[in-house]
């Protein structure tokens, strides 16, 4: 650690950068298309305008943690692109920092890569679910002295809903559709769109979203049947989306309301067994980082901030 940090309830550094993600209110947009991984952000910050066409630098700032933020404009609208890494508590990290970052309405999209757990949602597919729920692993199922023994024989905790904000989830899943179509049409191995269904968080990539380890004690060989029997419509697994959905319903401060919706490109089949190729990645991340782009300035934002060169400059 570098900088000198202050208050051990919400850290920030002398500058008033928050702790993990290292930003201070001016470096992110009010519209903010998040991600897992570095490329994908990369790829998508491609599609800003250019300091050519705004006349400010595109502000970018990886942290210590390994968060990555890219600011700057998207026809002509100020937004951020986040690359956050992987699991709940990392999506816990990027709000939290983020709102405290950010004045007025806070509009989130996720685009991640998910499992898909019907086969309507082939490989190269794209979700995007009105809402989901969490699935974690019971540690005291697999204590020796669990603190609650009442609860030891359920291996996996379900959550209940948590909903997406509808508007943003409808302007998302038209322009996601609307990118996809020609693609389609002319029979690129991507598509189809599905929405209205619902996203499962695993903690896990592994035990709470079903996968079967000889090396690893579960308890997880009947958890894909209980997913399908509690939420018969649930479309895909990952391991953020819905945490941001959770997140967003918990904000409570009126005048800092966050937005969420969220897309997913289907990598793992996991009813065929089957995994996403890299060339159909390639045709797809860009359309749909594209789609996000656009769904992102369409969302409507109370007070929002012109911080484009503002601060960083
Ligand atoms: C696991 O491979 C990761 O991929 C998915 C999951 O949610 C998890 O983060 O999303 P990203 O591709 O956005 O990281
Ligand atoms: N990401 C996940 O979390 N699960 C999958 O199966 C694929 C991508």
């Amino acid at each position: 650690m570098k900088e000198s940090i202050s208050n051990a309830n919400f850290p920030r550094d002398a500058e008033d950068r928050v702790y993990h993600i290292s930003v201070k209110t001016g470096d992110v947009a009010n519209r903010v298309l998040t991600v897992g991984d570095h490329v994908r952000a990369r790829r998508i910050a491609k599609l800003l305008d250019t300091e050519e066409e705004t006349g400010h630098p595109i502000f970018e700032k990886q942290s210590q943690r390994g968060f990555l933020t890219i600011t700057g404009r998207y026809k002509g609208v100020p937004v951020s692109i986040m690359a956050i890494g992987m699991g709940n508590c990392m999506m816990d990290f990027f709000v939290r920092e983020t709102r405290a970052s950010v004045d007025g309405t806070l509009a989130i999209i996720r685009f991640g890569s998910c499992g898909s757990l019907t086969t309507s949602a082939p490989a190269g597919s794209v979700v995007v679910p009105r809402g989901g729920y969490c699935i974690r692993r019971n540690l005291d199922h697999f204590a020796e002295e669990p603190i609650y023994p009442q609860l030891k024989d359920i291996p996996y905790f379900f959550s209940g809903i948590f909903k997406a904000d509808d508007d943003m989830t409808q302007i998302l899943a038209q322009t996601v559709e609307n990118a996809l179509a020609p693609a389609i049409e002319q029979g690129e191995p991507v598509g189809p769109v599905l929405t209205g269904g619902l996203n499962a968080d695993g903690c896990s990539f592994y035990s709470s979203q079903g996968r079967q380890d000889p090396v690893f004690w579960d308890d997880n060989e009947e958890l894909v049947q209980e997913i399908h029997t509690k939420f018969p419509d649930t479309h895909s697994i990952e391991m953020e989306t819905s945490m941001l959905f959770h997140l967003a319903q918990c904000a409570r401060d009126p005048t800092k309301p966050i937005k969420t919706a969220g897309c997913m490109q289907v990598f793992a089949d996991r009813v065929g067994n089957s995994f996403i190729r890299p060339e159909q990645v390639d045709i797809l991340e860009p359309l749909v980082g594209n789609a996000c782009l656009d769904a992102l300035i369409k969302v409507n934002i109370e007070n929002e901030m012109d911080v484009v060169g503002t601060v960083w400059e």
